[in-house]
């Protein structure tokens, strides 16, 4: 499986002048097919159910050489950015969307802070169902709410916040279980097909590293993904593919951080809107997950993580800002000397990709400097 991972890359540019090897007649490998054609013998699916996927996951470990080395470890990047709705959530709905399929459901919902709703939009509309998305009003990123209208949801802004969202749909669905049969499937990642997806991440760290990680970095809100990546390496463990298991470090906004404070937050607040949540539905599991692996959940406050987001755009990878709440933790720790990486193997999970929300950068940066055009003012700036 590691090997369509590697051959990807491994493709060497042609130098002026060398010859090109001929095609091979046939592709050495099968086409990508998802992470259930990929994972389907690690994912509890009902027998038979086709999958309703976008080719989403096998997502690259990009290295983070420059900020590594601030941190004296060797730092990749997993930059989920690059599933087909720009965010680490396709990697569950795919799961969500081909078992509500299967099930005969004839719509979905879910409470969204903005990721989950472009996701459910685009595999509700290739699942050919009906989606409802519940986003808190006015806070969400432009490209999220962009991408849940452009794939045909019907979007709902609720006057309040994720947290009074996810509570409307969960009674909504609790309902339809009891009084319709379940036609309606809530599809956020309190589904446990979401969590099974999710953890389809960890698998794809090993089979590239050919172990685990010693430190796991991710941003936390709803505490969906921390919970399905330490699934994921458990499970790895217990089939013999990694010894050591990593450290799972979670980081929350300051102005979002219930896990950190340890009691809900009922204003969350934060530029990192994706983790704008202040009750998250799996903080439990998030704490066992730091605990079980001698990690830690710190918070980081706004400045940090957006210090972070322009960091890593300057190692070419630019993210959201709650995606950058991850490394922002784990510098902000390690400057602290709370934190010790020196020499070991860290993860971050890059979760959503800077297009997503566009104003976090423009809002921040003066405009682009505006010239005549003419040759002279053009060599004035650039000399
Ligand atoms: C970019 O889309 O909760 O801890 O409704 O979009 O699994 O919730 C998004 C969460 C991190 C936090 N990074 O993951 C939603 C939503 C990004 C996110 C998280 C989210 P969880």
């Amino acid at each position: 499986m590691g090997a369509l991972f590697l051959s990807a890359s491994a493709a060497a540019p042609c130098l002026p002048g060398e010859k090109l090897e001929p095609m091979p007649a046939e592709a050495p490998t099968a086409p990508y097919q998802g992470v259930i054609a990929r994972y389907r013998a690690h994912l509890r699916l009902p027998e038979g159910a086709a999958p309703v996927t976008l080719l989403e996951g096998n997502t690259p470990l990009i290295p983070a050489p420059r900020l590594g080395a601030q941190l004296g470890c060797e730092l990749y990047l997993k930059f989920e950015g690059l599933n087909p709705t720009g965010s680490f959530k396709d990697r569950g709905m795919t799961m969500a969307m081909t078992v509500a399929a299967a099930q005969g459901a004839k719509s979905v919902i879910c409470a969204s802070t903005g990721n989950t709703a472009a996701s459910a939009a685009a595999y509700a509309a290739r699942a050919g169902l009906k989606c409802f998305v519940l986003i808190p009003e006015g806070k969400v990123a432009a490209g999220k709410l962009a991408g849940a209208l452009a794939y045909g949801a019907q979007v709902l802004q609720v006057q309040g916040s994720f947290d009074d969202a996810l509570s409307l749909v969960r009674q909504l669905t609790d309902r339809s279980d009891r009084e319709a049969g379940g036609r309606i499937a809530l599809v956020n990642s309190v589904n446990p097909h979401r969590v099974e997806g999710q953890k389809t991440g960890a698998f794809e760290i090993v089979d590239a590293l050919g172990r685990a990680p010693d430190w796991l970095c991710l941003p936390v809100g709803n505490a969906g993904n921390i919970t399905a990546y330490w699934r994921g390496f458990r499970e790895y463990q217990k089939l013999g593919r990694v010894t050591k298991l990593p450290r799972m470090f979670g980081v929350q906004a300051a102005g979002a951080a219930p896990l950190v404070l340890g009691h809900p937050v009922d204003y969350p607040e934060t530029v990192a809107t994706a983790i704008r949540i202040g009750r998250p539905a799996r903080g439990e599991e998030a704490l066992t997950a730091a605990e079980e692996s001698g990690g830690q959940i710190v918070a980081a406050p706004d400045m940090t993580i957006m210090a972070m987001q322009h960091r890593l755009a300057l190692e070419g990878v630019w993210c959201e800002p709650a995606s950058a709440a991850g490394p922002a933790g784990l510098l902000q720790e390690a400057q602290a000397g709370r934190l010790d990486v020196s020499g070991q193997t860290v993860v971050c999970i890059v979760t959503g990709h800077g297009l997503k929300d566009p104003d976090a950068v423009t809002a921040r940066m003066a405009p682009p400097l505006v010239i005549p055009p003419n040759l002279d003012a053009l060599e004035a700036v650039v000399g």
